[in-house]
């Protein structure tokens, strides 16, 4: 299999996660694609230019960060990360679409800070800003909550995949006001293969997009090229 890629995409963050958790990493062969670049040979392998993208053993592509995290899970028969079933069924949707929430409103946010200035948009960051401090003092209420505090599942990794958005946008200071939060944020962040997947530091100042920045090839070494 070959899962595409960026270094600082939080979505794709997920899927390399789910990767090393589960031990696939002989199975899935990493590639760091071109995206938000016109013409990028990228879009031949996957028209929409997004990642994470899975390319299957049987050449079938997935897209979509949730789907693909399910995928891996699933390969060994054993899945790991499901959200539970029976009475906690709703509240592991709840907290997983609450982390979803989050997680788009910071990559938004990112997307906007690495345009050059004179597109930046003063609404669009103001309103992401203001959105991620609602969600973090939300988050600091919700962080004790067994399913957050309990085996890893997809609501927490949607969650520090997030946060961990803090190595790329300076302006994202959700830690004051918020120590508990902070506290389970380090606590998964040593975790080996959350350790091992964090997001490169920012360079908003170049206005090089944070999707781009990084060509560097993770896992075999093979290039996105086709
Ligand atoms: N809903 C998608 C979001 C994926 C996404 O937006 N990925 C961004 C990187 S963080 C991307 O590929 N952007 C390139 C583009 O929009 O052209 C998921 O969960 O996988």
């Amino acid at each position: 299999m070959k899962l595409y890629i960026t270094a600082g995409s939080p979505y794709a963050r997920m899927a390399r996660i789910v990767i090393l958790e589960k031990g696939l990493e002989s199975r899935v062969e990493i590639v760091t694609a071109q995206t938000r670049l016109a013409d990028s040979p990228y879009y031949r392998i996957n028209p929409s230019g997004r990642v994470p993208y899975l390319i299957r053993d049987d050449g079938v592509g997935l897209e979509e960060s949730v789907v693909i995290c399910a995928y891996l899970d699933h390969i060994d028969g054993k899945p790991a990360f499901d959200l539970p079933a029976g009475d906690q069924a709703w509240e592991a949707r709840r907290l997983e679409g609450l982390a979803r929430s989050m997680m788009d409103g910071l990559a938004v946010w990112g997307r906007e800070i690495v345009r050059p200035l004179d597109e930046r948009s003063p609404t669009v960051l103001e309103h992401e800003a203001h959105r991620s401090e609602r969600m973090a003092d939300l988050w600091e209420a919700e962080i004790g909550h067994p399913l957050m505090r309990g085996p890893l599942n997809l609501a927490q990794i949607t969650l520090a995949c997030g946060l961990g958005l803090e190595a790329r946008n300076p302006d994202l200071r959700w830690r004051p006001g918020h120590p508990k939060l902070s506290a389970w944020f380090d606590r998964l962040a040593a975790r080996p293969s959350f350790a091992a997947t964090a997001p490169p530091g920012a360079s908003v100042t170049t206005g090089v997009p944070p999707d781009q920045e990084s060509q560097e090839t993770f896992g075999s070494g093979a290039s996105w090229r086709p």
